[in-house]
């Protein structure tokens, strides 16, 4: 399978607010090499860069003005004379005013974020560009020749809604690929995400739209992150009602509860009839993930890629979250050749 793998990502390490202090993100460069390392070392396939691609491309699943905030917000807060991550501390909740933009970074910050998880430094946008760019380059890659890819992003996009940013996403990288793969003369695209998390951002922005099919595996939001989304009766609206599918599964879920909701995804899709499939691939699934609950096992990444295979189409893999940094390149390699098993597509 072919790879793609931006050096940019490495531009990209921010702080997060844990225990009651700032300390280095979770989401730090160390994921992104040891998946690298690891597709070397099985002989994966070729491994290529990324390539550039238009600002159009991103504002295909973004506001013009939310594309132009991540581009300026570093320059804008460096002026008010700061040097360290910049984070929202406030945010426009029910009856506040949401439809002001407002001119002052702080306000920005809150303006164009779901919570204080999405850190911007001196050279985020380089490196968010660059993942949304390995993606974009994936997806030509399946279009040209209906070979399956992987798309080795970093940082993640799941969390990206049209709008804001957040969960250490930025710009939503499946979602770029998915509208990619429509312009390129797909008709239907259907996204399966399988991270520990909700793919809220995803949701959002094909939420009212039914040449995009959205199906999501992830924690119970009443006991999980992110908490506001991805319900079972959250179905899309209006023309995209009844293509948007979610399974909150309980803490502590492991491969046999989980094969049955995948399956019915799988299933989804399927009936959906769509052209291609993209997979937005967390593996903190797994049972020693340091922030997440399911059980996985790294024999279950296996299956897990098979079961994808299964459904016999054109399919680009998107990197998302996974913790454990140990084991992150193992379980995201294990998916790719469970897949590859199955036979090529
Ligand atoms: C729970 C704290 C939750 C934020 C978790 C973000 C998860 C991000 C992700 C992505 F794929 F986007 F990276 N903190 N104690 O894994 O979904
Ligand atoms: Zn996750």
């Amino acid at each position: 399978m072919l790879t793609v793998f931006s050096t940019k990502h490495r531009l990209h390490h921010g702080c997060e607010l844990k225990d009651g202090a700032i300390s280095p993100s979770f989401e730090n460069p160390q994921r992104a090499e040891t998946v690298l390392a690891r597709v070397c070392s099985t002989g994966l396939g070729e491994v290529i860069g990324e390539r550039e691609f238009d600002r159009g491309c991103y504002v295909a699943a973004h506001s013009e003005r939310y594309v132009s905030f991540l581009e300026s917000a570093w320059a804008q807060w460096a002026a008010t004379g700061k040097t360290h991550d910049a984070l929202p501390l406030v945010w426009p909740v029910r009856d506040l005013a949401i439809d002001q933009e407002p001119g002052h970074i702080d306000g920005k910050l809150g303006f164009y974020a779901m919570d204080a998880g999405a850190p911007i430094t001196a050279h985020t946008w380089e490196a968010v560009r660059g993942s949304a760019n390995v993606a974009l380059t994936a997806m030509d890659a399946i279009s040209d020749r209906g070979h399956p890819a992987f798309a080795l992003c970093r940082p993640p996009g799941h969390h990206a809604a049209r709008e804001y940013m957040g969960g250490y996403c930025y710009l939503n990288n499946a979602a770029i690929a998915a509208e990619h793969g429509l312009r390129r003369g797909a008709k239907r695209v259907a996204v399966l995400d399988v991270d520990f998390h909700h793919g809220n951002g995803t949701q959002n922005i094909f939420y009212d739209r039914d040449e995009v099919f959205f199906a999501s595996l992830h924690g119970d939001p009443h006991v999980s992150y992110p908490y506001f989304s991805g319900y079972a009766n959250e179905q899309g609206t209006g023309k995209g009602m009844g293509y948007t599918a979610n399974y909150p599964l309980p803490a502590g879920t492991s491969w046999g509860p989980y094969r049955d909701a995948l399956q019915d995804a799988l299933d989804r899709i399927e009936a959906f009839r769509p052209d291609c499939l993209v997979v937005s691939l967390g593996v903190d699934t797994f049972e020693a993930d340091p922030i997440s609950h399911f059980r996985l096992t790294s024999e279950d990444f296996l299956r897990l890629g098979e079961r994808i295979a299964s459904v016999e189409l054109p399919t680009l893999f998107v990197m998302e979250g996974g913790y454990m940094v140990d084991e992150i390149g193992i379980n995201a390699v294990n998916t790719l050749q469970g897949f590859e098993q199955r036979g090529r597509h």
